[in-house]
């Protein structure tokens, strides 16, 4: 991983302007806090900010917590994304917005434009939460993705942005980090974009890759959004494909299964069907005993790149296969 250090700019009235800053921002949030939480069963669940990309998460307070990309009102296709907002429950109905965690002016080697803050996600080990972000490191946008990783002590806030991964030249398919932890502690890196999904194990530092990447076989029509995950020993590899309808994206999340996390994987099908949007972008879950399925749709906004985060419950059957989602709160079933 690629460090960065910053100087300390240590004078006596900068001490000050800090000390009041503190007082003024731990006010500020106290107001804000008692506004973000949100009472929702019904999808999209978040409705006050535009949200995408959602990545579902347990962590050992026993709150779930979703890390999302945020849609920007109005939009540029998905150019003008910024400013990472993480959402937490202990119910699946009461929801609260943490505030933003990251934004792209924090990112030192980023595009100097900002945008393209794309689907991230966080895991929990070594006592540090890391969150992995796709963002580009140059105007050309398309052919400098890096893979940024911010850590910090708490799931939610103070998240400093270390450096990112080496994963190579591979910058144009450099999308849509996802890191799944096996049993024995042993983690595993994923990305991609652009038809090509690509996984390696990670060192147990969390921000180098153990071996060069490999790719991943078995995928049908793989376009993007990564997601794995086990269940009964079987390993899960989720994403989206490049279905369209009416000759725009309509995306579907499809699922392979594996006996290893590298595969090679069996192709099982399409789990949630198009959402509205061109992409679609999903994460697996179990809670307080119930699997569920993350995703977004258009429902808020009626376009594709104003999207919003959306949880329905996921049923497995006992062979392994995963039930169709059945998506609620779509405007025809109102
Ligand atoms: O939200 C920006 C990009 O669109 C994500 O990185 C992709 O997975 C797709 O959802």
């Amino acid at each position: 991983m690629r460090n960065f250090s910053f100087k300390k700019i240590k004078t006596v009235s900068l001490k000050k302007i800090t000390v009041l800053l503190v007082i003024a921002a731990a006010i500020f949030s106290g107001c804000k806090s008692k506004k973000l939480i949100v009472k929702s069963a019904e999808n999209p669940f978040i409705r006050h900010l535009y949200t995408a990309d959602p990545s579902a998460r347990v962590f050992k307070d026993g709150r779930l917590y979703v890390y999302a990309s945020h849609d920007v009102d109005p939009p540029r296709g998905c150019d003008l994304m910024d400013k990472y907002h993480v959402f937490s429950t202990d119910n699946m109905v009461n929801w609260k917005d943490h505030g933003e965690i990251l934004r792209a002016s924090q990112v030192p080697w980023g595009r100097k434009e900002g945008g393209f803050m794309w689907a991230p996600d966080c895991v929990y080990k070594n006592a540090t939460y890391y969150f992995y972000f796709p963002h580009p490191s140059g105007t050309e946008w398309n052919k400098t993705w890096k893979i940024g990783i911010a850590t910090s002590k708490k799931p939610a806030s103070d998240f400093v942005v270390q450096g990112y991964l080496e994963l190579g030249n591979d910058s144009y398919a450099m999308i849509d980090p996802c890191v799944f932890i096996d049993d024995d502690g042993q983690a595993y890196f994923y990305y991609g974009g652009g038809n090509r999904c690509a996984g390696a194990k990670l060192k147990n530092n969390m921000t180098e890759l153990a071996q060069p990447v490999v790719f991943m076989e078995g995928l049908k029509d793989f376009h993007e959004a990564t997601w794995v995950f086990k269940k009964d020993g079987l390993y899960y590899l989720t994403y989206a494909d490049n279905n369209k309808a009416n000759g725009k994206g309509a995306n579907r999340l499809n699922y392979a299964t594996g006996t290893s996390p590298l595969g090679p994987w069996t192709y099982r099908g399409v789990y949630l069907d198009p959402t509205g949007c061109d992409t679609s972008h999903g994460s697996v879950v179990e809670y307080k005993g119930q699997w569920y399925a993350f995703y977004h749709n258009d429902v808020l906004s009626g376009r594709g790149n104003l999207r919003s985060i959306c949880v329905d419950k996921l049923y497995f059957n006992s062979d392994g296969t995963i039930q169709k989602v059945i998506q609620t709160g779509m405007r025809s079933n109102k």
